[in-house]
């Protein structure tokens, strides 16, 4: 009898025990499902951010790359002087700036070059461009005459340094005539943070170091040599 009893206790509470279970199953399941959906969007949320640096890192590489080759080909004509009456060479040459001449060789252009009715005229040779390079509240400029164009952005540093005909290098140079190589350090900044770079990092031009910084901006620093042949040419013969 008393068995009896207790076995109905117990079939009266089986029912509600077995939809206590499923409610934590539900819970459980729900939980882990969560978990797992929190997990992929980090994960892909993880993803996209390195994808966006990685990119920006590689566009900073081929921008740096694609500027200093430019700025490499103009200052290679620094003082390029065919026929040896324009004086054409370096005329400003500081660590933050430099300002150079060269021929634009108007005698053999096809274009009348001086506006005056007539087309390659002996006096066109005489011309000459003026360039300028320089740093403008985190823009490389280059003023070519009158003509203005913004070459790239986020630079955060930019340096000139010269060789000279004696092997020294300086950033000041107090006779420009001497300047036988340019040299150009370009720092260049990511558009974007990226949290996972940790700082402080410095980067050295020449003589100007930058930084350190952090604030989590990636960056990326370029050097190069540009050998003047036409100053050196120009240099080495007797002054007219
Ligand atoms: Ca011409
Ligand atoms: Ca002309
Ligand atoms: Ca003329």
């Amino acid at each position: 009898m008393k068995t009896r009893a207790k076995t109905e206790a117990l079939n009266r509470l089986r029912p509600s025990a077995t939809s206590a279970f499923t409610l934590v199953e539900l819970l459980v399941a729900i939980t882990i499902g969560s978990i797992v959906v929190l997990a992929s969007y980090a994960f892909y949320t993880g993803q996209h951010k390195t994808k966006v640096m990685q990119d920006q890192v590689v566009a900073m590489q081929h921008q740096l790359r694609t500027t200093t080759r430019t700025l490499a080909q103009d200052i290679y004509k620094a003082g390029y002087d065919p026929i040896q009456r324009t004086q054409a060479g370096i005329t400003h040459a500081t660590a933050q700036r430099i300002t150079f001449t060269f021929s634009i060789d108007g005698e053999t252009n096809g274009k009348d070059d001086d506006a005056d009715g007539s087309t390659d005229e002996a006096d066109e040779a005489d011309l000459v461009e003026t360039v300028e390079y320089t740093l403008s509240g985190g823009t490389l400029t280059r003023k070519r005459g009158t003509s203005v164009s913004q070459l790239i952005d986020e630079i955060d540093g930019l340096e000139f340094n010269y060789r000279l005909k004696n092997g020294t290098t300086t950033g000041a140079p107090s006779d420009l005539d001497d300047i036988r190589s340019v040299r150009v350090a370009l720092l260049i900044r990511s558009r974007t943070r990226d949290n996972s770079h940790l700082g402080p990092s410095s980067f050295t031009g020449f003589e100007t170091t930058w930084g350190p910084f952090s604030d989590r901006f990636r960056r990326r620093l370029l050097r190069t040599t540009i050998h003047c042949r036409n100053l050196e040419l120009k240099n080495a013969l007797p002054s007219q």
